[in-house]
């Protein structure tokens, strides 16, 4: 199983930045994860340095969509075996989904990183909205492996909707399985990306503007123009 997430997440991040094979510049890439639960986060990051290493995308920060400390000290540790010790971090402050995990606080307690508190580093939305500001038009593509809380609340910040909508080109987001035509996401195949957190998965995905610009794969990522087809108050647990 896990396996076979690191293949969708490797041809799914690849089929992103393969934008970048026919592109002069690398793709700007505004990274979330949740990394608690499962370890294809932990993949995905594998994925999307060797990306970077290969001058096919530019890494501009890496936030967690939970409030766990050793979450965030796991991406940084990443980040830094990686040999990108100073990527801008962030992580939910207040709220958020609290998970246990397997694997984070082993991590946290062997791996260099910079985490000591996760009251030392900013809230995610500061990061999405600091990110953007100074990023041009239509150069970011956000990628979501995670719950959809920081999306939700970056879009209700003061001036997000426009940020969104003025800097970010793509939103790949992993969270559903979207079976069928029209797709319908399948939830009993497993899908706590937006269940966990759903009235922010509902809010993110039916007010992200310029629903042509989310992206639906087939698999275990995305969807395009599910603001429709997505009705957590029936479909999520
Ligand atoms: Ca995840």
């Amino acid at each position: 199983m896990i396996a076979r997430l690191l293949l969708i997440l490797s041809v799914s991040l690849s089929a992103l930045c393969g934008v970048s094979l026919r592109a002069a510049e690398p793709v700007k890439i505004l990274f979330d994860t949740d990394m608690t639960t499962d370890c294809d986060d932990a993949g995905a990051m594998a994925v999307l340095h060797a990306l970077a290493d290969r001058g096919e995308c530019e890494i501009l920060a890496t936030v967690t969509s939970v409030p766990d400390p050793n979450a965030l000290a796991t991406v940084d540790a990443i980040n830094r075996y990686r040999g990108r010790p100073d990527l801008p971090l962030g992580l939910v402050k207040e709220g958020g989904v609290k998970m246990p995990s397997k694997f984070t606080g082993r991590i946290a307690r062997e791996f260099p990183h910079r985490v000591v508190s996760g009251s030392d580093f900013p809230d995610a939305v500061e990061v999405y909205r600091e990110i953007l500001t100074h990023q041009p038009d239509r150069s970011v593509v956000l990628v979501t492996v995670g719950y959809l809380t920081n999306v939700s609340r970056f879009l209700q910040s003061p001036g997000g909707m426009e940020l969104a909508r003025a800097k970010v080109t793509r939103w790949v987001c992993m969270g559903g399985n979207f079976i069928g035509d029209p797709p319908k996401d399948d939830l009993s195949l497993g899908n706590v990306n937006f269940q966990r957190d759903a009235a922010s998965a509902h809010h993110a995905i039916h007010h992200w503007p310029g629903g042509n610009r989310l992206r639906r794969t087939r698999g275990l990522l995305g969807a395009e123009r599910a603001r429709d087809r997505f009705r957590p108050g029936r479909d999520a647990g």
